[in-house]
């Protein structure tokens, strides 16, 4: 029986088929080009000859079935052959896949390369911005240093230092953000907290500006928001005048405005300084013949100012008998407002890009 088995298996295997190792060579060689000219350029096409190669039902596990047509004596040579030839599909199908990686099929291929590449838009400062370094530099010129502070502020930096009583309004739920979780603590509604520090910890003389966000209680429209920016200064030394007050804001005009422009001083009043005025200057829109921007009055207002109250001097421990000083505040929304004709303050805030790329290039 042995005898019979083994002499038709003999028949099967040398009769039936017997593969010549020149054939084998050259039929691998012939895979070798066709696989390293395969254009093989989407995640699909990758999948495609994964399947075609090395499939369970691919090329290299049928050829790897070759082996058993091969004779004895070839065997070794044969098996090296179609191991490296099954290591080489397996280390083109890893390249290929790393190549693709990424790649969403359809569009690999439309990519035209010669075409002009995305033009990187170029921001633009914020009007806001623009003019608070403005007039921080026209300031700085004249020797004031910048100093900033927090927004978050307690009651008496911001107000209780600043001469306004328990009762002032101004200190109203309806003027000022609380924080709810610390009653005592508040949304700064000026940045006359942040002179309020200096003075709490710098002795005169004291020559600074205070730019900053302010928050005040109010319902946003066209001429008012619930959050604007200011510009405040304080300079406090031994005889510092009215005169100084004068000379140094109408120097601060000519400088943002230009040489044309007109001041003139209305008196006015303010908790924190003694006596107190405001600023107009003559319209730059109709030059003062009177529009609709002046109201047909040929001016309009820009700042608040006057001396510092002893009283404000007196709680930082400044004596008011050697010392005096002048103060001011401004919005830079009003001043921005009338540099750059924004006729509703909403639009400083809502990032529409029509209305910042107007400032493109201004520095
Ligand atoms: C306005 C008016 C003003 C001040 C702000 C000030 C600061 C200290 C002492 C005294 Cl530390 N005064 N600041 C003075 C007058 C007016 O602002 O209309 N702001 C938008």
């Amino acid at each position: 029986m042995a005898f019979i088995s083994q002499y038709s298996l003999f028949l099967v295997r040398y009769s039936f088929y017997l593969r010549p190792m020149e054939q084998l060579v050259k039929q691998i060689d012939n895979y070798r080009k066709e696989i390293e000219a395969a254009a093989v350029n989407t995640p699909e096409a990758v999948e495609e000859f994964r399947i075609k190669y090395l499939g369970t039902k691919g090329l290299v596990k049928s050829i790897m079935g070759e082996m058993k047509h091969v004779a004895n004596e070839n065997k070794k040579a044969a098996g090296q052959l179609l191991n490296e030839f099954k290591l080489f599909v397996e280390s083109k199908y890893e390249a290929l896949k790393e190549a693709n990686a990424g790649l969403q099929a359809p569009d690999a291929q439309l990519i035209d390369w010669s075409l002009p590449g995305d033009p990187i838009t170029v921001g633009t400062r914020h009007p806001l911005n623009i003019v608070r370094n403005q007039i921080v530099a026209i300031f700085k010129r004249l020797g004031f240093a910048v100093a900033e502070g927090p927004e978050i502020e307690d009651d008496w930096h911001n107000f209780g230092a600043m001469n306004l009583p328990e009762d002032h309004p101004a200190r109203d739920m309806q003027d000022t953000f609380y924080v709810n979780q610390h009653p005592s603590w508040l949304l700064r509604t000026h940045t006359s907290s942040v002179q309020a520090r200096v003075m709490e910890t710098q002795k005169p003389p004291i020559r600074v500006i205070c730019p900053g966000r302010v928050y005040r209680n109010e319902t946003i429209s066209a001429r008012a928001h619930c959050f604007f920016h200011q510009v405040e200064g304080l300079y406090i030394d031994e005889n510092v005048s009215f005169a100084d007050l004068k000379q140094t804001l109408y120097f601060f005009v000519q400088e943002m405005f230009g040489k044309s422009v007109k001041v003139r001083f209305r008196p006015s009043y303010f908790p924190f300084t003694e006596p107190s005025a405001e600023m107009d200057i003559s319209c730059l829109i109709c030059g003062g013949d009177g529009c609709n921007i002046c109201k047909h009055t040929g001016w309009v207002e820009i700042l608040g100012s006057g001396m510092v109250h002893p009283k404000v001097l007196e709680n930082f421990g400044i004596d008011s008998n050697k010392y005096t000083g002048f103060a001011f505040g401004m919005g830079v929304e009003r001043i921005t407002q009338l540099k750059y004709q924004v006729n509703d303050l909403r639009l400083y805030s809502q990032n529409d890009v029509r209305f910042l790329k107007q400032f493109t290039g201004v520095v």
